[in-house]
């Protein structure tokens, strides 16, 4: 379903076992020297989500290769298999072939019975090619607001576990959160608790 222009939905997009090989590769790339983290925000809170990042670090507001906020570490590579699957997702939600898209970050989030993602932009990409958004384990409720501000109007719409969401056009820089995760709605696919988000990105950097 397009939800606004360039922002298409395609509930259940991954097979329950293609789920589960997303959870067993979340698990090792967590594990990582650059594994999970919370990211501090300038204003010294801490996020509730706990990320991990692949091809470049992501900390407020930028990007790295190292993590800078951190103890240093080298980032995990971003494998080829998950552009593979990312050209896959932006063809299967566009209708159109997308040979020429080339994710080259992955940032995975973890989202706990109490994590929140407060409406914001991703901007700090320096390429607008879309980003692809899948889900896994927990429902939750995504708010996609305006390119304005981060107040309405905006669309609140149920993901849930196997969703693929693409933003791109003039839906890549609109304001958008995760309001409320619905604990304990995820199907069976290794996963004990929690709501993963896997975003697919294109840096614009070399
Ligand atoms: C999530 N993650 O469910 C969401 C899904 C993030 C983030 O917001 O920044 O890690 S990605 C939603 C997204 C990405 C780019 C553009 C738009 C939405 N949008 O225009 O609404 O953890
Ligand atoms: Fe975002």
């Amino acid at each position: 379903a397009e939800i606004a222009p360039g922002a298409v939905h395609v509930p259940d997009w991954l097979d329950v076992e293609r789920q589960r090989e997303l959870v067993v590769a979340c698990r090792e790339w967590a594990r990582s020297p650059a594994g999970l983290r919370s990211a501090r925000l300038p204003s010294g809170g801490v996020m509730s989500v706990r990320t991990v990042c692949l091809g470049w670090h992501w900390y407020p507001y930028r990007y790295s290769r190292t993590v800078d906020d951190g103890d240093g570490s080298p980032v995990t590579p971003f494998p080829d298999w998950l552009g593979d699957l990312g050209r896959r997702a932006l063809a299967d939600a566009y209708g159109r072939a997308a040979e020429d898209y080339r994710p080259d970050v992955a940032l995975v989030n973890f989202y706990d019975a109490d994590a929140r993602m407060g409406m914001h932009q991703d901007r700090d990409e320096r390429s607008r090619e879309p980003v692809v958004s899948l889900s896994l384990g927990d429902s939750c409720v995504f708010r996609f607001g305006n390119a304005e501000n981060r107040n309405k109007p905006w669309t609140d719409v149920e993901l849930c576990s196997g969703d693929l969401f693409v933003f791109g056009g003039p839906s890549r820089l609109a304001y958008h959160g995760v309001p409320k995760t619905f604990p304990g709605t995820g199907p069976e696919i290794g996963m004990a608790a929690g709501r993963l988000n896997i975003t697919l990105r294109v840096s614009g950097m070399d």
